[in-house]
């Protein structure tokens, strides 16, 4: 099943055919560099790798007129200005979970394709999804259409699932950040919530958000007391899965409001992000208020 747009299709054509290329990459790229990406992170020689790998082809594309990434400081302008013309622009975290890499655990690649000059709110986004390389590479992709899934082996992608949806029944949950660092009201949202679900939280977001996809439940890196804006960024991790979880029937929050409603100023903001079933983002909310 291909997407209806031919530039998106060729976005994420070329993201499904760069997968298992990256993922043989990663052996013998484990190893750190000494640069540091622009949230101040210490990246994987992987990282930087993977990024440059996905920016020549990305860029490339016609129809794509910016390239951004969570490991690049500013956006590559590499053709049409999105703002003042049909160009698309492609925002993308190359390796999600980089950390996993040491101890082997899952991690992902996220994509957003904006009708929008970068940063760009959330609601602009006209597709947006990402690869899980766990025991099988996956590849989950969202539109105004659909929520698809596919199995990826040797470049080509077989469709698994053509409308992926959030479980109604919620079973697992997963927060990031240190509990004594949890703000007191997120304490009490997560206390409760303990109670009721199982606990799945893997460190790379892609993998604990496919497991709120598969299973239904909550996925949450909230505000914390010394990061009120929280850990995840906006443009390469919130808004693309915002997109995902809300076109697959969930919800998304950074707290307040969906995260595709959030106003970015600066590239790399970060923000608060909150994902799944309905009544759980509800909730949490209604703590936060
Ligand atoms: P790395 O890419 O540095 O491993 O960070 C992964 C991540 O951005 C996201 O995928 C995880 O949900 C989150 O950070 C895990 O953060 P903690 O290490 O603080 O749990």
């Amino acid at each position: 099943m291909t997407v209806s747009d031919p530039v998106v299709e060729e976005v994420v054509a070329t993201i499904s055919r760069s997968a298992t290329e990256i993922r043989q990459g990663l052996i013998g790229r484990r190893g750190t560099v000494d640069g540091e990406n622009p949230s101040g992170e210490t990246q994987a020689e992987a990282d930087v790798w993977a990024d440059e790998l996905l920016g020549d082809r990305l860029a490339s594309i016609d129809g794509v007129g910016q390239y951004a990434s969570e490991e690049r400081p500013d956006v590559v302008d590499c053709g049409d200005d999105p703002a003042t013309s049909d160009a698309y622009a492609v925002a993308v975290d190359p390796l999600d979970g980089s950390s996993n890499l040491k101890s082997n655990n899952a991690m992902g690649t996220i994509f957003g394709v904006y009708d929008a000059a970068l940063p760009a709110r959330g609601e602009t986004l006209v597709a947006a999804g990402y690869v899980l390389y766990g025991p099988i590479t996956t590849l989950v992709i969202a539109t105004d259409e659909t929520v698809a899934e596919y199995e990826l082996s040797g470049g080509e992608r077989r469709l698994v699932e053509r409308d992926v949806t959030v479980p109604e029944e919620p079973v697992v949950y997963g927060f990031g950040g240190r509990v004594p660092d949890w703000p007191d009201d997120f304490r009490a949202y997560a206390r409760e919530i303990e109670r009721e679900l199982k606990l799945r939280y893997g460190g790379a977001l892609i993998g604990d958000v496919n497991q709120v996809l598969t299973y239904g439940g909550t996925f949450g890196y909230p505000a914390l007391e010394s990061r009120p804006a929280g850990k995840l960024r906006l443009q390469f991790e919130g808004n693309p899965i915002g997109y995902v979880v809300e076109q697959a029937g969930g919800r998304s929050s950074d707290g307040e409001r969906s995260l595709l409603a959030v106003e970015p100023d600066e590239l790399h903001d970060r923000s608060p992000l909150h994902v799944g079933n309905d009544e759980l983002i509800d909730r949490l909310e209604a703590a936060l208020a």
